[in-house]
């Protein structure tokens, strides 16, 4: 049986992904801080789901927690860099620094400590690697700021990790979703439901689901095949071009 390891299953696209991951016959490995959604997810789930709660910003903890794996789920096939967020929507200067700090040490520093740390055992494996990047990593837009850095980083990290892994057989995909309805809006406003109803409001974001099925797809293909990067959004989002400051 193979196992899946998603950071931040406890939400959105991870616990999404974590069902259905499950239902298609995989063991999961689901991390995230709110240790009640994880057992809730466990209590769903049965078996074949297996919590980790641990902050994926505490690297000594995320590595005691993957070698404290029990044997029956040690062997990952799949690494599904998913937790993150963005913290504030207004451009700079009205941002803050401390805000700036727990997206680098989420979205970046979080992913680089997992990733190295589950290496070894997806190289033993031929396994595979989906890092969660985003449209805001490829379109500057206001307000952006450091949120789209940090995915412009995941892209080419990911990038530079197909380019390490050469001959290895691990696959590594960079996915860019866009507008996709979960918590991330009420994460990022901090907790403002009228934000986040406004945003989806007759927009037909991409959901949960939708990403989860994506990850399955990427997951599941045949091992020769490596998509390097996917953009996904939905069908009522596009570009809206470059602006002009006239004195
Ligand atoms: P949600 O807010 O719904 O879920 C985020 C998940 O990340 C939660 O499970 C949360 O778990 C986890 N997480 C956040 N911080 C930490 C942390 N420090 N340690 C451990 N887990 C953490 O967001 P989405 O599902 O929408 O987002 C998933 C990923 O996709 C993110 O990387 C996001 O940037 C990206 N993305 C989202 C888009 C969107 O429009 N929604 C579009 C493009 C990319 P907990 O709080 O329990 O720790
Ligand atoms: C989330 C997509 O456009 O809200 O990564 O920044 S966007």
């Amino acid at each position: 049986m193979k196992t899946v390891f998603i950071t931040g299953a406890t939400a959105g696209f991870g616990q999404a992904a974590a069902r259905r991951f499950v239902t298609g016959g995989w063991q999961v490995v689901g991390t995230g801080r709110r240790a009640e959604r994880l057992e809730a997810l466990r209590a769903e789930l049965g078996d074949a789901f297996h919590p980790l709660c641990v902050d994926v910003t505490d690297e000594a903890g995320m590595s005691a927690a993957i070698d404290g794996l029990p044997a029956g789920f040690a062997g990952i096939d799949l690494l599904i860099n998913n937790a993150g967020l963005a913290l504030g929507t207004k451009p700079v200067p009205d941002v803050s620094l401390t805000d700036w700090h727990r997206m680098v040490d989420t979205n970046i520093k979080g992913l680089m400590a997992t990733t190295l740390k589950l290496i070894p055992v997806l190289r033993d494996r031929k396994g595979g690697i989906i890092n969660l990047s985003s449209i805001a990593g490829n379109w500057p837009y206001a307000g952006g700021n450091v949120y789209g850095a940090t995915k412009a980083f995941v892209k080419q990290f990911s990038l530079n990790l197909r380019a390490d892994l050469h001959g290895t057989g691990v696959r590594v995909t960079s996915l860019e979703p866009g507008m996709a309805e979960s918590e991330f809006t009420l994460v990022r406003t901090n907790g403002n439901q009228q934000a986040h109803d406004t945003l989806y409001a007759g927009a037909a974001p991409l959901t949960s689901d939708d990403l989860a099925e994506t990850m399955w797809w990427l997951g599941t293909l045949p091992p020769h095949i490596n998509v390097n990067v996917l953009e996904v959004m939905p069908v009522n989002q596009s570009f809206a071009g470059l602006q002009v400051h006239r004195a």
